[in-house]
């Protein structure tokens, strides 16, 4: 096993490893597996230390340097359900709107939902005391970008409003385990609700700053940009990605099947994002000419996926099914991913389309 990952793992690099489980692999299942869930990484896995330590500084009234495996005797343990979701998820569906040349062709996987457990980054700043003039809260990796330029550790920075919210964990644990290597050991960022890129992996620095972090993956790439817009020169341009936008993805059918005609169970999930739950769910089976109401699974949390599925009755033939979730502020998603299309392929909210050839 590579990573500890599942074997029909699809995988875009192997170096960095970055790899989604296959649609069937998440449908129906609350919680992923450490075996299963995505895995996005800028470089190399960096070698673990035993001498791991996490730096608090800058805005401070005192710096701090936290021991991941101390971390629990001096700051309340927390666990959270979380899913977490790249940026670049559903990416391969925009390029029938336009070419993304060099970027990964993600399909639906690039999310998954895992029990988090660790401090909360409330509590660390609360000892470290924040001075009056902070705004962000910044991150740093261990790990090297090299698609940087210059080339880089990996950072990223939240406003402090978030990084004060009791959701942002310290994880130092998934589904009760230590950290596994890829997913950031000894200790990783976790903000739920927000672009996966903001949950660092492999922590060493927390810094307070007046300002978001300069590291090339907050100040130029995760940004959406205009059509025509430079991804680099023109990156000043981008919105900057933080809170994730309501998108769901269908998961059952996948593009080839030939299911017999007749009742089908199609499944998916649904993201809010940001701090929003989905309300609702709507799937069709004649390109979104008339709507069936898919049935919620689970609760409506802010910071988890919600599972759906619907019953459609597939008539012989090319039948396209496509769904649309809806949040609890009536927001809904675009139908054609050329409205979203965007030079570096975030954020795909356009409806999720599935053609199948019903037999
Ligand atoms: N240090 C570090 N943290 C990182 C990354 C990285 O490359 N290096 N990738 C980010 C991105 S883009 C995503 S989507 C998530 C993926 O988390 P996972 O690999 O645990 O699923 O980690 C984020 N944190
Ligand atoms: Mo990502």
């Amino acid at each position: 096993m590579v990573w500890g990952k599942r074997t029909d793992m699809i995988v875009h690099t192997s170096q960095p490893y970055d790899a989604e489980p296959p649609p069937a692999a998440l449908a129906g299942r609350p919680r992923t597996g450490a075996d299963t869930f995505y895995v996005r990484n800028h470089g190399p896995v960096p070698e673990a230390s035993p001498d791991h330590i996490v730096r608090v500084d800058g805005l401070v009234d005192r710096d701090l340097d936290l021991r991941p495996d101390a971390l629990a005797d001096d700051f309340e343990f927390d666990e959270l359900d979380v899913t977490l979701q790249c940026a670049g998820n559903r990416r391969a569906d925009l390029l029938t709107a336009g070419d993304l040349p060099g970027e990964e062709p993600w399909g639906p996987g690039a999310t998954s939902t895992a029990r988090w457990s660790g401090v909360r980054l409330a509590d660390v700043l609360a000892a470290a005391g924040v001075r009056d003039a902070a705004t962000h809260v910044a991150f740093t990796g261990a790990d090297v970008a090299p698609d940087a330029d210059p080339p880089q550790t990996f950072g990223a920075s939240i406003p402090l409003a978030k990084a004060l919210s009791p959701e942002v964990l310290l994880a130092t644990h998934l589904d009760r385990k230590p950290l596994p290597p890829v997913h950031g050991a000894p200790v990783r960022v976790v903000v739920p609700g927000w672009i996966g890129a903001r949950s660092v992996k492999w922590l060493t620095r927390i810094e307070v700053r007046n300002a978001p972090s300069d590291n090339w993956f907050q100040a130029v790439v995760y940004r959406m940009l205009p059509r025509g817009a430079d991804p680099v020169a023109d990156a000043a341009e981008g919105i900057p990605l933080g809170p994730i936008p309501l998108n769901c993805a269908i998961l059952a059918p996948e593009a080839d099947e030939r299911p017999p005609a007749g009742t089908y169970d199609v499944r998916g999930y649904a993201v809010a994002g940001g701090e929003r739950t989905v309300a609702r769910v709507d799937v069709s089976a004649d390109g979104g000419a008339t709507w069936t109401t898919a049935e919620l699974e689970g609760e409506a949390d802010p910071w988890t996926w919600r599972l759906w599925r619907a019953q459609l009755d597939l008539p012989a033939g090319d039948v396209e099914i496509v769904a649309r979730a809806w949040d609890d502020t009536a927001a809904t998603q675009p139908a054609d991913p050329a409205d979203v299309w965007n030079p570096k392929g975030y954020a795909n909210t356009s409806w999720p389309r599935v053609r199948v050839r019903v037999e």
